[in-house]
């Protein structure tokens, strides 16, 4: 993991700062939220948490303009409430009720939104990674600027399709950001089991994409590293790759037996790495915020998330008669 430099460089505003720990601690508590539903047998079916990966997609969304694209894979409720997806139509989706982004019918892993250009929530590993070029691709030819952030992790990072995608995206120089979210793991597979070259950020040297490694639990050097990969794309100058290194506190996904790593490793980066605790502690020593304004921003934040179960739990299953809707005939 690189070093720590968040501490070093708050060349941010107070302001700023504050809307990055909201919106990080917006995802933690959501999906902590989503665990004890899912405990509760409320959500039913696959259900792959965010909690600890909160910089990686916080930091890249402060990088975006209006009308930027963003896919990823199935670990995908982070992803949704950065660009600004309600959390209610999240949670309602996760429990599978109408009032969800699919109507119930798609679950934790199938959400989109044409309104905040998310498209989705993909559960077959690496898949997003050519569609993501499509998006791109389209908007190339439509000459308008947009870039597309297409995330995968690193254990998709070693499927074939990733490197058909990198030959046409930078043959026909197309405006996609590579965004692979390494957090070390592919379910119970540690990376160097089953990765041959540790830098993930050079696999694009082949084919002439720059790449880099960027520090995923500073949501600093992530937002950093993102202008830079933005700039680069919207001068028409073709693909980019960020290779972000993360950690994932939570198992791969709600049933996952957790055997292949220690409790000590996963308490250390906790304790020493935790990108919302560092923003916390970057907020107190710079005086941007009091103990009593953080007890308020998680107040606050706690009532959105109580309010999105809530209103989970209150909408009704969808009708059966939608089993005959939104599908190829
Ligand atoms: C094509 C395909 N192969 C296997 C799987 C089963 N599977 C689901 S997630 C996963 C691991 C992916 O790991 P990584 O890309 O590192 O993403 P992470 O879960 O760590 O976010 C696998 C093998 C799948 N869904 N699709
Ligand atoms: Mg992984």
């Amino acid at each position: 993991m690189a070093a720590k430099r968040a501490a070093k460089k708050p060349n941010v505003s107070g302001e700023e700062l504050t809307q990055y720990y909201k919106d990080m601690l917006l995802i933690r508590r959501f999906e902590e939220k989503a665990g004890q539903l899912y405990g509760m047998g409320l959500i039913g079916g696959f259900c792959h948490l965010y909690i600890g990966q909160e910089a990686v997609v916080v930091g890249l969304e402060a990088a975006t303009e209006e009308g930027d694209k963003r896919i990823t894979s199935y670990r995908d409720h982070g992803h949704m409430l950065a660009c600004g997806m309600d959390a209610n139509g999240v949670m309602a989706e996760l429990t599978g009720r109408e009032g969800g982004y699919s109507k119930g019918k798609g679950g934790s892993m199938h959400m989109f939104s044409k309104e905040k250009h998310f498209y989705g929530g993909h559960g077959i590993v690496g898949a997003q990674v050519p569609l993501g070029a499509g998006l791109a691709f389209a908007d190339k030819y439509k000459d308008n600027g947009r870039v597309t952030f297409t995330y995968f992790g690193d254990g998709a990072a070693n499927q074939g399709q990733v490197y058909e995608t990198f030959n046409m995206a930078a043959l026909w120089d197309l405006p996609v950001i590579f965004v692979i979210e390494n957090n070390q793991y592919a379910m119970g597979t540690a990376q160097a089991r089953s990765t041959s070259s540790q830098d993930i950020y050079k696999r694009g040297e082949a084919f002439g994409i720059p790449g880099e490694m960027v520090d995923g639990m500073d949501v600093l050097a992530v937002k950093d590293a993102g202008e830079r990969a933005v700039k680069h794309c919207r001068a028409g100058k073709g693909p980019y790759i960020l290779e972000v290194k993360t950690y994932r506190y939570r198992g791969h996904s709600m049933s996952d037996p957790a055997k292949y790593r220690t409790r000590e490793e996963v308490q250390k980066m906790r304790e020493e790495r935790d990108p919302i605790e560092n923003v916390r502690q970057m907020l107190l020593t710079g005086k941007h915020a009091s103990e009593e304004d953080l007890k308020a921003i998680d107040k606050e934040i706690k009532a959105i998330v109580n309010a999105s179960a809530d209103f989970a739990k209150e909408s009704p299953l969808p009708d059966e008669a939608e089993l005959w809707t939104d599908i190829y005939a």
